[in-house]
């Protein structure tokens, strides 16, 4: 029987009018798209298939939630606040107003009553621009990022240890590992693609040790799983080290050769037999040692690790003993053993090495070097100060005394996601003036005096750095809506207002300046990244480097160095009126503020944040499923629905962030990292009460 012929698929340049290569915008992985256009709209995203982070793959958030780009909501034109309510202006009138209120501000109260925020949701060349509007146009360095409140102790520990600020390899080092320790990381909602490549590499054998107090999905693929009491990861990897150390599973040749102040670390290690462990994590003894027999005895093993470590009070010397771990058992710079933060937002790492921070300028180099301020100060034709900027913190504090006058928020959400809602509005509500450069009104825009419209990732060019330290492109594939501008265009306009000329036609001249004024960027070029990339440091010739420290450490001497940091208790510890501890975190269908997930159908699939409670906790509180509960720290109260479920342990309640009506960072309050100031977002001491008159149930309690 003769078959009709299948008609051939139209050809592409049919279907869609603008296609481009391009990079994720959700999450610090970096997966490589294919984005495609009609009538500027997005109409499908796929992985591109030589992607060296997703190798063909993406979550749901690369691959569909791309609707609000178009979502009614979008900015399109520049809001003035008019008689306490934000209306739409004219481009000339923002501007006008920017530059007339930060003139004034300035020369009544000097260039440091103003601060800048940039954004790690947009790419390097607005980061860099928005760091040099701020030290060269305005002429301080009070500039922060978000990296502040997520990795800022990993950044701050790595460079301790072993000299950058960086993982140490690659994603692919996951599929050469024996062993792979994952503390305080939930990739499989965080880090999907690479949860995806880590139960991969488990199916092919690869041992997890998954450390968590909630019982993470990967827990369910891994060798061993351990429950912490949250706040005691320090007693967990000292009890760790202890183990290997005291069955001899030490690299003695490399703690010789390689390493630095090994002898009071081992000293150290005496305290944390896995008895005196239990005690303070919980974690019962033959437990922990099997996990440290596990990464011990392997031949090669990577560390993983997230916000369940860097979001606590003492988050970078954890960072910093889970570095001891690798130098003591030589697990570091070879293929398989590497250890791998996993960065949090697309371009947290890039708006860090960009030198939006407040104390450095690209990688790292600090703002009080002479040498550094003058090459600056020369490629700018600007005089730059050699005095520290503020943290944001700092900047809230400094604001509610009325001495910060006013700030420029481009891309941060920070009176949702930011700890301590109450204080952060104080800070939003002294300022005398607010710019927020954004996508979205949002929690933060409500305080602003001038709201400017930007473009999200699938309308602007540049590049991003995923959390293995990748450079990557950035291509537009439709245009920023109505009259809504890119982020890069309009902080040069603000810039050239103030008085300072960028002198850059596109993005790509900013990427050229940063690497001619970066030894570590030097070879970053727009056609040396091509599809695939570039690992930094790139040297001028554009080789770049998957592995770092092989041979040398990046410290003075070469050599790695052991902190010896006893465990401390956590900032905010439960008592009887705050008996449970809240952990908070985040769910694979929204992405932070959620202000571009809530906008997509992911809002269909999970719409609210709920609590995660033990059925003996919830037992005992007298509720049941779906409860509305009230749940008061000591700083503040919300209301959220209850869910009840045996992932999490008993005394610990877990809640997202990512709805602006649950307002969870009320809940939370000052305590934070003691290097760094991220602040402990994991540790809250609560006290959790169904609020329903009736309760839905009465559970019928067992004498
Ligand atoms: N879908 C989705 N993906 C995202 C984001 C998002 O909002 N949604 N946000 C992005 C951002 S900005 C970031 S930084 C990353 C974050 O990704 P992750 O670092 O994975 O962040 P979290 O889920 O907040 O926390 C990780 C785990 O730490 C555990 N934890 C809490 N306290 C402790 C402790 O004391 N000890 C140990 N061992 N574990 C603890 C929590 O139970 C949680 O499972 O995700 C990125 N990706
Ligand atoms: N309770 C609790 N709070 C937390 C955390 C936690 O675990 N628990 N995690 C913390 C962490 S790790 C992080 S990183 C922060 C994240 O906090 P935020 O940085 O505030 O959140 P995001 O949703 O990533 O994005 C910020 C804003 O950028 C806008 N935006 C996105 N793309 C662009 C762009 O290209 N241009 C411009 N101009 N704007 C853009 C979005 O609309 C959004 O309003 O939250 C922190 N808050
Ligand atoms: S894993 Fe991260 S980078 Fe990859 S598609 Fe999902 S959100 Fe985007
Ligand atoms: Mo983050």
């Amino acid at each position: 029987m003769a078959h009709a012929t299948i008609p051939e698929a139209p050809a592409t340049e049919d279907r869609f009018d603008r296609v481009a290569t391009t990079t994720c915008g959700y999450c610090g992985v970096g997966c490589r798209l294919e984005a495609r256009a009609r009538g500027g709209r997005v109409v499908s995203i796929g992985p591109a298939l030589d992607g060296p982070a997703n190798e063909g793959h993406t979550c749901l958030k690369g691959r569909f939630a791309h609707g609000f780009t178009r979502s009614p909501d979008r900015l399109t034109t520049p809001l003035i606040r008019v008689d306490g309510v934000l209306r739409p202006a004219s481009w000339e009138e923002a501007l006008d107003l920017i530059v007339a209120e930060l003139t004034r501000i300035k020369d009544a109260h000097g260039p440091d009553a103003i601060a800048g925020l940039a954004s790690s949701r947009a790419t390097n060349e607005d980061c860099y621009a928005m760091a040099r509007l701020m030290r060269a146009a305005i002429g301080t360095n009070n500039i922060d990022n978000c990296s502040r409140v997520c990795h800022s102790p990993t950044s701050f520990a790595l460079r301790k240890s072993f000299g950058l600020s960086g993982a140490t390899g690659s994603f692919s080092d996951i599929d050469h590992a024996e062993v792979a320790l994952l503390l305080g990381v939930n990739p499989t909602q965080g880090h999907p693609v690479v949860g995806a490549r880590i139960k991969q590499a488990a199916l092919r054998g690869c041992k997890l040790i998954t450390i968590d107090p909630r019982r993470i999905e990967l827990a369910d693929y891994g060798a061993i799983h351990l429950s912490p009491r949250p706040g005691t990861n320090a007693a967990v990897v000292l009890g760790l080290c202890h183990v290997v150390h005291r069955e001899g599973l030490l690299d003695a040749d490399f703690i010789a050769e390689r390493t630095e102040g090994w002898e009071a670390v081992e000293e150290l290690l005496a305290g944390y037999d896995p008895a005196a462990v239990e005690e303070i994590t919980g974690i019962p003894a033959a437990d922990l040692e099997a996990a440290a027999l596990l990464y011990g005895e392997a031949a090669s093993g990577s560390l993983l690790w997230g916000l369940g470590v860097t979001e606590h009070k003492y988050g970078s010397e954890v960072v910093q003993l889970l570095c001891n771990l690798a130098l003591m058992t030589g697990k570091v710079g070879k293929p398989g053993s590497a250890l791998l933060p996993l960065r949090g937002q697309n371009n947290v790492q890039g708006s860090s090495d960009m030198g939006a921070l407040p104390d450095t300028y690209t990688a790292y180099r600090s703002v009080e070097d002479e040498d550094v301020a003058s090459l600056f100060e020369d490629a700018w034709g600007a005089p730059l100060s050699r005095t520290k900027g503020m943290k944001i913190p700092e900047m809230f504090d400094a604001a509610v005394a009325g001495e910060l006058k006013a700030m420029y928020i481009f891309g941060e959400d920070v009176a949702q996601t930011d700890p301590d809602t109450a204080h952060v509005a104080a800070a939003l509500e002294s300022l005398e003036f607010l710019v927020c450069q954004e996508i979205f009104e949002n929690e933060t825009t409500k305080f602003a005096d001038v709201v400017l419209p930007a473009s999200a990732f699938l309308e602007k060019e540049g590049t991003f750095i995923n959390a293995e330290r990748r450079f990557q492109i950035v291509e537009p594939v439709i245009d920023p809506p109505g009259e809504a501008r890119t982020d890069f265009e309009i902080i040069g306009e603000v810039a050239r207002r103030l008085g300072h000329e960028f002198g850059w036609d596109s993005p790509w001249d900013a990427l050229d300046e940063v690497a001619r004024l970066t030894p570590e960027y030097a070879g970053v070029s727009r056609v040396r990244l091509g599809r695939t990339g570039l690992q930094w440091p790139v040297r001028p010739d554009g080789s770049d480097s998957p592995t770092l420290y092989d041979t040398v450490f990046d410290r003075p001497g070469g050599r790695g160095h052991f902190a010896a940091l006893p465990y401390k208790a956590p900032g905010d510890a439960p008592d009887e009126e705050f008996p449970l501890v809240l952990v908070t975190g985040r769910i694979l269908q929204h992405y932070n503020a959620g202000t571009m997930t809530r906008r997509t159908g992911n809002a269909r699939l999970v719409d609210r944040d709920i609590l995660e409670v033990h059925p003996v906790d919830a037992a005992r509180l007298w509720v049941t499923d779906g409860d509305k509960v009230s749940v008061r720290s000591r700083v503040g109260r919300i209301e959220v629905e209850a869910k009840v479920t045996d992932r999490i342990e008993p005394g610990h309640v877990f809640t997202t962030f990512h709805f602006p009506e649950t307002r969870t960072n009320l809940l939370v309050g000052q305590s934070s990292d003691v290097n760094t100031s991220c602040p402990e977002y994991k540790v809250i001491a609560v006290d959790v009460r169904p609020i329903s008159e009736q309760p839905s149930f009465v559970p019928v309690l067992e004498s």
